[in-house]
Parts: C-alpha cells; structure tokens; sequence
C-alpha cells in the first residue's frame, strides 16, 4: 500500500435532523457537516467527515482542513507520519480544539484510504473482528416537557434500542427529577438509562443533583455533569457519588484524557472521534482506557466508532445518533440493539451525492 496524498476536498452540509435536540446548551435540529474526501495517487478517495454545534463553525474548520491540506501534498497516506508532521507543524499554536478536529478527519479519512487500498473494514485493519457493538438510542430526549418526552422516550425503545440517553440541566433539580422519573417510568426497569447534564452544574449543584439521582436509583451513568475541563470537580463527583460518572466526549487528545484518568475524574470514559485525534488518537486512547481498567464508549461518528470500539479491550457502549445519515448511501443499521460492522472496506461510507446537493450549504 504505498498510496499519496493528491489533494484533500471538503464540502459543507447541513441536514436536517429527524429529532432535533435541546440540551443545556442551546438547541439544534440541524446537523452541521464537513464531508472530507482525501484524494489519492491511486484514485482511492479517503472519506470523513467532521461535525460542529453551528454552521457558521464550518468555515473556519474548512479553512484550517485546506492549510494542512496544503501541508501533506505528495506526502503518503500514513497517519502515524501525518500525526507526527501536523503536530509539529501546529504546536506553536496549540493542538486543541478545532485545529484537532481537522487533524482527525484527515486522519480518519487516511485510514479509510488505508482500508480501501487493502479491501478491508477498519475494525480489521485495527486487529479486530467485524461484530455487532452494543448501542443506546442518543437520538432526541432532549429538555423539553414532559408529555412529548415521554412520548419520545418510548419511541426511541421501540426502534429497537435497550439503551437510550435523557438530557438533564434544567434550571431547577426538581423539574430534572419530574423529568427523570416520568422517563424512568414510561421506558420501564428493563431499559437502560443514561442521563447528560452537558457541563451544566456547578460542583455543589452537581453534589446535590447527584445525591437526588443516586436516593432515585436505576440511573446508568451520569454525563459531563460540571465543566468538561474541571477534572478535579468530577473527581470528587466520582467519589461522592454512586452513580457512575461519565466524560470525555471533551477530552482534546489522548493527552488530556491521560490527565483525567490520573485525577480519577470519572468512572467511564467516551471519547469522541473528531476531539481524541481521529482512529490514531483512538487507539492510544484506548490503551490508556485499559490500563486504567476504565470501561470506554464512543461519542457520536458511529459510523467509524463502532470499528473502534470493536478494537478498543474495554469496550462499553455505541453512542448512536443518525445526524450524518441523510447524506450517506448506506446508513448504519441497528439490530436488537446492536450496531453490526459493516463488511465494506474502510469507514465503509459514500457520500449520497443527491443529498449533499440538497443540503448543501
Ligand atoms: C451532545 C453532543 C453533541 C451535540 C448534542 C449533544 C451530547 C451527547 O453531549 O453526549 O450526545
Ligand atoms: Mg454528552
């Protein structure tokens, strides 16, 4: 496999979401996409795509995509040696936040170059085996009343899910526990349940919000509950509370969630793909999930997460969202709860190419 970088396109879409999502943040009903295509010597294409809370996010995302872009002309599709030059090139001015991001959808798009050249799927480029990986419905369940959360909660059930995820970090604890229990309630005692406060609390809130989740049992894990960066906070989160905390989906890099595990700031971990540096940052997250003797799931990208996860030794849960299923050809499916990997090589993703017209933006 001796394939070179040609040239790298990115294109800008932004679909519509089936659920839309209100979590303490804000709310969303679009989902904003860089779709990546890595060119090849070969004429393989590397595909990957990038995700952000806003469109006016792209831009600038695209911008940074096209100046390293520029950078790996001619260079092999070798994402150790991709990994090595881009940090070098960008240490100056930090590797965090978006310019990790465009570092990772080069790298998940080398990879997915790698995996076509060779006619295999990632997961067995990675040492793994292709099998189902379990998943939750992370789709809806948003801050929103309770009689169509309710009604939501139950539909997510029934599109074949064991597992699904409530948002939390109303203004009130009292109203997030109505919320709480009527979810609870109507999903009944068999179906799990995660809940995410999306950084909402302070750590005395958190304290007191934990304590009220913990008295309530049946709670799963409890996510990013105080500042995603605050690791001291959630680490004493994690000792006061039964409940297991849950972060990660803000770690910038393997790095930083070394530092976290070194803290004991949570009790679980997931990582997201566009934030941990891509299938490399991955897999070196992993290592350190293992050691740690820490279970890890993924955050959102199901399409590549569930390769990872299928090599990742403590393996926990697929967080499965369909943000990104409008424009592809052949969405994931899911199947008593699980995710199978498919058999395609690489990512195993093509772009619908109607539909990014479509929603082009
Ligand atoms: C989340 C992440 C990104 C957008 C909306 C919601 C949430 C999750 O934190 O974990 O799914
Ligand atoms: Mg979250």
């Amino acid at each position: 496999m001796k394939l070179r970088i040609e040239s790298l396109g990115v294109r800008a879409v932004a679909p519509p979401m089936k659920r839309p999502l209100a979590t303490s943040t804000g709310s969303i009903s679009v989902a904003p996409l860089l779709l990546v295509d890595l060119q090849t010597d070969s004429g393989i294409v590397g595909r990957s795509y990038l995700w952000t809370p806003m469109k006016q996010h792209l831009a600038p995302l695209a911008a940074l995509l096209a100046a390293m872009a520029e950078m790996l002309t001619g260079d092999a599709v070798a994402p150790f040696d991709i990994e090595r030059k881009l940090r070098a090139k960008y240490t100056l001015l930090g590797v965090h936040n978006i310019v990790l991001f465009a570092m990772s959808g080069i790298d998940m798009a080398a990879w997915d170059a790698a995996g076509q050249a060779l006619g295999q799927p990632l997961a067995r480029l990675l040492g793994a085996t292709p099998r189902p990986i379990r998943a939750y419905n992370s789709k809806g369940l948003g801050i929103m009343p309770i009689q169509p959360l309710v009604k939501e909660a139950v539909e997510l059930v029934e599109e074949g899910f064991g597992a699904v995820k409530l948002r939390l970090g109303r203004q009130n604890a009292r109203d997030d526990m109505e919320a709480l229990r009527a979810v609870k309630e109507a999903i009944g005692p068999n179906v799990i349940l995660m809940v995410d406060f999306n950084q909402a609390l302070s750590v005395a809130e958190a304290l007191k919000r934990g304590r009220m989740i913990d008295d309530e049992g049946g709670v799963y894990w409890i996510e990013e509950a105080v500042r995603a960066d605050d690791f001291a906070g959630s680490a004493r989160l994690a000792r006061e509370i039964a409940t297991p905390i849950q972060i990660g989906e803000n770690f910038m890099g393997p790095e930083q969630m070394a530092q976290a595990l070194a803290a004991g700031a949570s009790d679980f971990v997931m990582p997201d793909a566009q934030r941990i540096g891509g299938v490399t940052g991955w897999m070196r997250a992993a290592a350190l999930a293992q050691g740690a003797g820490v279970e890890m799931s993924s955050h959102l990208f199901p399409e590549a997460s569930c390769h990872l996860l299928a090599a990742t030794p403590t393996c926990h849960w697929l967080e499965l969202v369909d943000w990104a299923a409008p424009v592809l050809q052949d969405p994931l499916q899911v199947k008593d709860g699980h995710a199978p990997i498919p058999e395609r090589p690489g990512l195993g993703m093509t772009w619908d190419e109607k539909a990014v017209k479509r929603f082009a933006v």
